[in-house]
């Protein structure tokens, strides 16, 4: 695959998404000053005001407005002014033209912003489904089935032809781990995609703006007017409903053949947890309701989600604290304890996700599944002596570690090492293989790689082919949960080695 080096992927991490000056069709945007009088418009607010832009700017907002109206639009902005949310009214008007409208109001730190979003004739009164979905969670069993349930429920609700939850690992990438879709279309189940798929700044916004659609990703954007001369002077659209989406992403959804999209935050203990990503094989967006319902469903949701995965946590362990049982009751005083350890190797692995294991004791090797080679653990135990320390060490890349190794060829890219005693060194070591190996990875490495519109820009899909040439000598990141697993396992081993040698010399004695 030929890919152009000097491409930097940070270059998304970037782009000002929040800056565009543009919204998207969908609605039309208005700025105002704190005397209510319009500084900014879309282009498009003929279709709302029945007035061009140039009509509208530098006019009070009431003289499109009736009172009535007014007065609630006021009373939401100073609502918002303390929430830090957008406030939302549901079906008004606009009195100049009857427009039927559903507006929504927030601060953005310089101006006052009202998006008004038409209503369509077929609107039905919708109902608020957050009370129906809330009352199905106590029959889910885990948290997987409370997310399934839930994909499912609001394909049904929205109509969306794809919905997934997409949960972000440690390293930033993230995994679709569920889906429901329609029957005609690929699944993207169980597909992992890289970090830069969504840069740093779009997740801070999502962090902060819980919830964006894409109506028509072949839809022009509509400019504001009247335009900045730079970027950095564009009125900051981060709250806005209407915010025109980065070419890049737009890009990357035709890529994928999709033509609407809408995602919407979870967030556990402050942090961007996953979302909520729906796709659609033709222009579509939720009602402004249904969306405000959604937004509200997802952060009930999150909570629900987050007390489950505690619980599941606790369950976890109580299962290390079993495997600690079962290790201590299986010491006798008969045989070498690295056989006594190889007899607990499937015990163990069940502790951590690993494709093998191995212990390495008086320079004396055993392993199960897929391990590094004995000369290799010579040279890996000599890395590990080095390191001082008497705790869990982990190596997400060999080749980083060990002169002249080769992933590629001997297979195992990292290891977690737990030192089981104290000189000469004896470790219990377990190996996973390179990410590349093991990892679905969305994308398709076989497509050539090409250059889009946005100039020398990796195009979104082609991120695959970067992504895989940095994680092909790299293992899934041993994460914090896997070290403190170790960790009560060397304790556990410490007791089970202090044991062993102690009932053996009773025995001589
Ligand atoms: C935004 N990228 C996004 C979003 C998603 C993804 C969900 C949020 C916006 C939305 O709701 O559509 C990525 N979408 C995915 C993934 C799946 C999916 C992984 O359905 C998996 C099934 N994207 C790139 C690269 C860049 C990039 C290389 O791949 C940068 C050059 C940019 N993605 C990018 C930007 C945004 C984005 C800038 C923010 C869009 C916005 O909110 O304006």
């Amino acid at each position: 695959i030929d890919v152009d080096k000097s491409v930097d992927l940070t270059n998304c991490d970037r782009e000002p998404i929040h800056l565009l000056g543009h919204t998207q069709g969908f609605g039309c945007f208005i700025a105002l000053r704190f005397d209510w009088i319009i500084a900014y418009s879309s282009a498009n607010t003929n279709d709302y005001f029945g007035a061009d832009s140039d009509d509208v700017i530098a006019s009070p907002l009431k003289n499109w407005i009736d009172p009535q109206t007014l007065h609630d639009i006021r009373s939401a902005y100073q609502a918002s002014t303390i929430t830090g949310r957008n406030e939302r009214l549901f079906s008004r008007a606009i009195e100049a033209t009857g427009v039927p409208v559903d507006i929504s109001i927030h601060h953005n730190g310089t101006f006052i912003i009202i998006e008004f979003e038409k209503i369509t004739d077929d609107r039905v009164p919708e109902d608020s489904f957050v009370r129906s979905m809330l009352s199905q969670f106590h029959r889910y069993s885990d948290s997987q089935e409370l997310i399934n349930s839930t994909a499912q429920y609001i394909q049904f609700l929205t109509g969306y032809d794809r919905v997934m939850v997409y949960q972000f690992l440690p390293d930033g990438a993230g995994e679709v781990i569920a889906e429901a879709k329609n029957e005609n279309i690929d699944s993207f189940f169980g597909l992992r995609y890289p970090a830069s798929d969504i840069p740093k700044q779009a997740r801070a916004l999502y962090l902060k703006n819980l919830l964006r659609v894409i109506h028509d990703v072949d839809s022009e954007p509509v400019p504001i007017l009247p335009e900045a001369e730079d970027a950095e002077d564009s009125i900051d659209l981060s709250f806005s409903t209407l915010r025109a989406v980065s070419p890049i992403h737009i890009e990357y959804l035709k890529n994928m053949g999709v033509k609407a999209s809408m995602s919407v935050s979870l967030i556990i203990n402050g942090k961007l947890w996953g979302l909520i990503a729906c796709h659609h094989y033709s222009p579509l967006i939720p009602s402004y309701f249904v969306r405000t319902e959604l937004e509200l469903f997802a952060e009930v949701f999150s909570l629900e989600l987050s007390s489950r995965l505690m619980r599941e946590r606790e369950d976890e362990s109580n299962r290390v604290r079993n495997v600690h049982n079962q290790v201590m009751a299986s010491i006798g005083s008969e045989g070498s304890l690295l056989g006594l350890l190889e007899k607990q190797f499937d015990t163990m692995r069940a502790l951590i996700q690993c494709d093998g294991i191995g212990a390495v004791i008086d320079e004396d090797y055993r392993t199960a599944g897929t391990a590094l080679s004995a000369d290799w653990v010579h040279q890996l135990t000599r890395y590990l002596n080095r390191q001082a320390s008497s705790e869990v060490i982990t190596v997400d890349s060999l080749e980083k570690v060990l002169k002249n190794y080769d992933t590629s060829s001997d297979k195992i890219a990292g290891v977690l090492a737990i030192p089981v005693s104290k000189s000469p060194r004896d470790y219990l070591l377990f190996f996973r293989m390179a990410q590349t190996q093991t990892v679905n990875w969305a994308g398709n490495p076989e497509k050539p790689v090409s250059f889009g519109p946005n100039g020398s820009r990796l195009i979104p899909r082609s991120s695959f082919a970067l992504w895989q040439q940095t994680h092909d000598d790299r293992c899934e990141h041993w994460s914090d949960v896997d070290v403190r697993s170790g960790d009560s396992l060397r304790v556990t081993l410490l007791e089970v080695i202090i044991r062993h040698f102690q009932e053996r010399s009773e025995l001589q004695s």
